[in-house]
């Protein structure tokens, strides 16, 4: 390696390598030192918000003292990565979690004490890294806390968006988004690599020609040229000093924007141009679960890809292997569809580039590929019209009417004849225009396709995609139930817990083998145990209220059951479904007698969501939740017995407040919608019991804490077919009890009726959500929830029996899934 140091003068470099901090003093040196210098403030001027930059400057330098070491490990260890490619990482803030990953929360914390800071407040000076949309983006972030922490070599890929996910206000009941421009100061977690530039080309035309050795050439020319800037931010595993990379990229003009313009003094199209380059990496697109066919977002994929797919060939050149080798060398995740093009563009550079044979470099690409798929949603799949994809990728669009036909040869040899299942399985979908569909791209080009829970991964194999199990067997298709890193969704948002639980392990061991849960199980009818339980619970709610009291202004009693419903908005998670049951709740309370209201199970009904800007129905939902919570905490008749919340902006920071308090929460979606769910694992996580269909990881999650300690209700998802057909076909009731809801609605007590005319017509006429033929199963299952919860001794041997047994889904029993069964990885040990 050209730069490398000769050896004469590493000793030089040795004896002042930088090392970590070992104690609070040498924190507070470094403290004040990034205060005076890299701030260029002193103590006379230092607030909270420069406390943090400060301190969060002393930790991002330790972080790269272990990343690099990581780094040079890897590379001399030189062994096979996986490289996850997402284009969505909701990271949520840094600092705690680099904090306790490092093994440097206690002298940090005392070290900002003495220096007259809280590190409470400066955590809260952090703003959310909130670059993806929900349950997809949040798994990805657990994912690389888990490789990190698991020793496994592996890298993040994804982009460095400018505007995260909107912040979502309200006003007058409804959802109102406001850019969230995160950058705004210095963001001391990443580390811009302006030396790594890749140029990445769009639109253009394809020729060919036959080269001097009777070979037929391929050449993609003539396009626009933008260019992609690396920025890396560490990934500090958990008790180890594996500290991994995630790699955004940024884009930039290229250098020699339009010189022809800004020579001729046409200052400000020049300009323009090199904007538009900017636009690619600016913004995250706000839908979770909904396809939206838009150019900007198919270059955004693009420019991901190719830069990303560069910098891992760059990698793998450098150790001068034959190209064979490659799968050996690298695995590559492809998280949802959204990278799909990068099977493309590795084929690409293989047979166009690199002069590799197309049988060999196909066998090279389906061995490195891995594609995961988070959802049988209908909308959410993508399809891109073949005349947008071939104007902007023309050699790429040539490159898959190649592989759809070498397929489509393999098909037809397989099952002759049958050209409908040609039709079925072809990459392209013959409509008007053509579409080119990523999902069979994505299982063509790949050698495992995984589903997210057991429910999602039968789905998937018996619904969409199964005519591929037709074509290629069983075996290629798999199942990983996805999982949550104890350490943010365990540790961090809930100590005090830890805490207990660590004082009954024995250790915080659990925090690395999360199945270690188990030993607290013999303390589920210990009453000493319970109380402290409890109490723990107890203090999660007040710091919720509290937060409520301020950002809602209203006051809400922890002895109630907290019940949360929050996710994002969309009508197959049934957020109309719960709102319509607090309105039942409402109604029944108010026909109560002062005797018989003595007899209610008081409760605080808690939301909290986004909803997709264009998403009509959705922003629906969110205005009558506001519209009910205002009625409702202003009735004198109710009092305590009932109060409904919403609180604005979810996002990973609040949910780390939200989580931890809940009594019960709601993951009620219709039966085989939600591939699996995360935020179901999280609550039962930390003590709260779930209320929830048959449905994603519910049904595993009932396996392993036992029917006992969860609320099931509804159809299961073999009736839905057959339920939506009856609706399509026959004149079905309305269930009773919801029509007394929509009456209620309708006379206006929750204003203006006609805003929520689509939302129950929805029900009365098509009901694709089932919300009517679930509604007495759900009101019945709240009703055992009353119950239930008035025993306390009960709730809490069933709330502690539930964390017991939650060892299975911590993400590091998903990540070593992965790694042997698809990524065919090891770990490494950095010592
Ligand atoms: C999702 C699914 O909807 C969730 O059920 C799943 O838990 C998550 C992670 O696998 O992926 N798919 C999607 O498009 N958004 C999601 O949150």
């Amino acid at each position: 390696i050209e730069a490398s140091i000769p050896s004469a003068s590493r000793q030089v470099w040795q004896k002042f390598a930088l090392k970590e901090f070992a104690d609070k003093e040498e924190f507070q040196q470094e403290f004040i030192r990034h205060v005076e210098t890299t701030l260029a403030r002193s103590m006379y001027n230092c607030d909270d918000l420069a406390a943090y930059q400060a301190a969060s400057q002393a930790i991002r330098d330790r972080l790269i003292v272990a990343w690099n070491k990581t780094q040079q490990k890897h590379t001399t260890k030189d062994r096979k990565r996986v490289y996850y490619l997402s284009l969505e990482f909701l990271m949520g803030r840094a600092m705690d979690n680099a904090m306790l990953n490092a093994g440097v929360k206690d002298i940090t914390k005392q070290g900002v004490e003495d220096l007259g800071f809280k590190i409470e407040d400066l955590l809260e000076q952090e703003p959310d890294a909130a670059l993806g949309n929900g349950g997809l983006g949040r798994l990805a972030a657990c994912f690389i806390d888990s490789i990190a922490s698991t020793n496994y070599p592996g890298w993040g890929y994804g982009l460095r968006y400018q505007y995260g996910i909107f912040k979502q206000r309200i006003v007058d009941g409804y959802q109102v988004e406001a850019p969230d421009y995160w950058l705004t100061f210095s963001n001391p977690w990443e580390i811009p690599r302006y030396e790594i530039q890749i140029d990445i080309m769009f639109y253009g035309y394809t020729r060919k020609y036959t080269n001097d050795d009777g070979k037929v050439v391929h050449v993609w020319e003539g396009g626009e040229q933008v260019q992609a800037v690396a920025y890396d931010v560490p990934v500090p595993g958990y008790g180890t000093e594996t500290t991994n990379n995630l790699r955004l990229w940024a884009s930039k003009p290229t250098r020699e924007f339009d010189f022809e313009k800004f020579n001729a003094g046409d200052y400000e199209s020049s300009v323009r141009e090199s904007q538009k380059a900017e636009t690619i990496s600016a913004v995250l697109y706000p839908n979770d679960n909904f396809y939206s066919g838009k150019e900007l977002r198919l270059k955004q994929q693009y420019f991901w890809v190719a830069a990303s797919l560069n910098d891992i060939i760059r990698r793998f050149k450098k150790t001068h292997r034959p190209w064979k080798e490659f799968p050996d060398q690298v695995a590559i995740q492809l998280n949802d569809t959204h990278p799909t093009l990068a099977v493309v563009e590795l084929q690409r550079i293989l047979v166009d580039m690199e002069g590799v044979e197309w049988d060999e470099a196909w066998k090279i690409v389906t061995s490195t590929f891995g594609y995961t798929n988070h959802t049988v949603l209908p909308e959410a799949l993508e399809k891109w019209p073949v005349p947008l994809f071939q104007n902007l990728l023309p050699r790429h669009m040539e490159i898959i009417y190649e592989i759809n036909l070498f397929f489509l040869q393999q098909v037809e040899k397989l099952f002759p004849k049958d050209r409908d299942l040609l039709r079925r399985v072809s990459i392209i979908e013959e409509s008007t225009p053509q579409q080119v569909r990523m999902a069979f791209l994505a299982i063509i080009g790949s050698h495992k396709v995984n589903g997210v829970a057991e429910l999602h991964s039968e789905l998937i194999k018996t619904t969409i995609f199964k005519d591929f199990v037709t074509v290629y067997g069983p075996d290629k298709f798999m199942n990983v139930t996805n999982g949550i890193t104890p350490r943010r969704w365990l540790h961090q948002a809930n100590p005090q817990l830890s805490d207990l639980i660590a004082s009954k392990v024995g250790s915080y061991d659990f925090l690395k083998d999360l199945n270690l849960l188990k030993k607290i199980e013999p303390f589920a009818h210990d009453p000493k145990f319970q109380d402290e339980w409890v109490a723990i619970k107890k203090f999660n709610k007040a710091r919720l209220a509290a937060h409520i009291k301020q950002s809602n202004g209203i006051d809400v009693d922890v002895n109630a059951l907290f019940d949360v419903q929050v996710k994002r908005i969309h009508e197959y998670k049934r957020q109309q479904m719960n709102i319509f049951g607090v309105i039942h709740r409402y109604l029944s309370i108010k026909a109560l007698t002062a005797a018989q209201k003595k007899d209610v199970t008081p409760r605080v009904c808690i939301f909290g969501g986004k909803s997709a800007p264009g998403y009509y129905m959705a922003k629906t939902i969110i205005k009558l939740i506001n519209a009910v919570s205002e009625v409702v905490n202003a009735d004198a008749d109710i009092g305590d017995l009932l109060k409904v919340v919403f609180i604005a902006d979810y996002n990973v920071s609040k949910a780390e407040i939200i989580i931890p308090a809940s009594d019960i929460s709601q993951h009620i979606s219709t039966a085989g919608t939600e591939a699996s769910g995360t935020s179901n694992m999280k609550f039962v996580l930390n003590g709260g019991l779930i209320l929830g269909t048959v449905d994603g990881a519910n049904i595993e999650i009932t396996r392993e804490v036992g029917e006992n300690n969860i609320f099931l209700f509804g159809h299961l998802a073999e009736s839905v077919e057959d339920l939506r057909h009856k609706h399509r076909f026959s004149d079905v009731p309305l269930d009773p009890n919801l029509e007394k809801v929509f009456e209620a609605i309708e006379s206006g007590i929750f204003g203006d009726a006609n805003i929520y005319g689509s939302l129950i017509s929805s029900v009365t006429s098509s009901d694709y959500y089932l919300v009517s033929d679930d509604f007495q199963s759900y009101l019945d299952a709240q009703k055992l929830v009353d119950q239930d919860f008035k025993n306390k001794d009960t709730w809490a041997s069933r709330s502690i029996s539930a964390v017991a047994n939650m060892g299975f889904f911590s993400s590091d029993r998903a990540i070593d899934e992965y790694a042997e069964s698809i990524w065919n990885i090891e770990p490494i040990s950095l010592d």
